[in-house]
């Protein structure tokens, strides 16, 4: 089995003042992939399998306290352990997370400790600045920096792909774009030059994208399953576990499920860090609490009469802002009812135990 070392892992000084949480570096390992309540770790040895302690499970009732993808974690494993057994997860450097989806209000893990997003959109179909707004407020809200990732160049005429670029850089993404066809290969090579031993791409997007097709491509084997979209490019949720792979060049990816719904959840600084043209603005604002919305001296609604800021932009940005507050709200109210309840019930077992 191939060793390896933290650092071709992606450890960095960063995690090196936590180890000593571990006893040392011998007992820390990334988690590669996360399957119910079994967890597949890469480490000095390899690759190797474990389960998070009864105790660790116990005392981390919140989603976003267990392990996922990209997590260092605390393990301990003896050669006559078939499972090792993960008893901490280590402070984050970065996360990237949702609003889980449906009805609930929590958070959900996507991947921890990637260096960057990649954002994946195919031309063909599922082109969507709103959309793609959306990922990067959620990108940059959790630390990591977004790159965007355009698919399917050969579906679609060359006039198309440059108007869909220009309209990213309309809306002010700075972000850089790498286009790229799995077809004709065209772009693969420049996508893999942009990957950086070391460090971890965590790819996202919609079903059908192609996401695993070039991950099987950066790995020039098949190591993911591929599906065929329907003929309005409808992916079929093919992958279903986010994992994480090591490239030949040492750079780290991760593929991800196809995500239906990308709910902001109390990410206003990733709000803030996307829309710094309408932030400009709201300093000048008359009021300190202005909303935009409808404030007489509201110098972002100026700047929209003005045409200094586009109709789509602005309402991207209040949109995003009113969901994100929304949903952080209401989690904060739930949370306050479970602690409430928590309290009632604690004294009310106490007045059993005092009868
Ligand atoms: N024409 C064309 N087809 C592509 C390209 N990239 C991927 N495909 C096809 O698109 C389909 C979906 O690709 P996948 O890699 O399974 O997509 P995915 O993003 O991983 O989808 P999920 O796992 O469901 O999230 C497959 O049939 C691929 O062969 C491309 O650049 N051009
Ligand atoms: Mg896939
Ligand atoms: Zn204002």
């Amino acid at each position: 089995m191939a060793e390896f070392t933290l650092d071709a892992l992606g450890w960095n000084e960063w995690f090196a003042s936590q180890s000593s949480r571990c006893g040392g570096n011998d007992g820390i390992a990334r988690v590669a992939a996360v399957d119910r309540d079994q967890l597949l770790l890469v480490g000095k040895p390899g690759f190797f399998r474990a389960r998070p302690s009864g105790k660790y499970l116990h005392e981390s009732a919140d989603a976003l306290q267990r392990p996922c993808v990209g997590d260092w974690v605390c393990v301990e494993k003896t050669a006559q352990d078939q499972f090792g057994v993960v008893h901490a997860v280590l402070d984050r450097r970065t996360s990237l997370r949702r609003k889980a989806p449906g009805a609930s209000v929590e958070y959900q893990m996507i991947a921890a400790n990637v260096d960057f997003v990649i954002v994946v959109q195919s031309c063909h179909y599922d082109f969507n600045l709103k959309r793609l707004e959306r990922y990067l407020v959620m990108v940059k809200d959790g630390g990591a920096i977004p790159l965007v990732l355009l698919t399917k160049i050969d579906l679609i005429a060359p006039d198309v792909l440059a108007a869909q670029i220009a309209e990213i850089r309309s809306a002010g993404i700075t972000e850089p774009v790498v286009a790229l066809s799995n077809v004709t290969q065209e772009g693969v090579d420049l996508l893999r030059s942009v990957l950086a031993p070391g460090k971890t791409y965590c790819f996202v997007g919609s079903s059908g994208v192609g996401k695993s097709t070039i991950i099987n491509a950066l790995m020039g084997r098949d190591v993911h399953e591929t599906r065929d979209v329907s003929g309005t490019g409808e992916g079929r949720h093919t992958t279903v576990r986010r994992e994480l792979d090591l490239l030949e060049n040492g750079a780290m990816v991760i593929d991800n499920p196809g995500m239906r719904e990308l709910g902001v959840f109390g990410a206003e600084g990733g709000i803030e860090a996307s829309y710094p043209d309408i932030l400009a603005l709201a300093s000048h604002c008359h009021f300190r609490d202005c909303t935009h919305t409808n404030e007489p001296g509201c110098a972002v609604l100026a700047g929209l009469d003005g045409g200094r800021i586009s109709a789509g932009h602005y309402q991207n940005f209040v949109t995003l802002r009113k969901e994100s507050e929304y949903y952080r709200m209401s989690y904060a109210e739930r949370r306050k009812k479970d602690r409430d309840f928590g309290r009632f019930i604690k004294s009310a077992k106490k007045d059993l135990e005092d009868d």
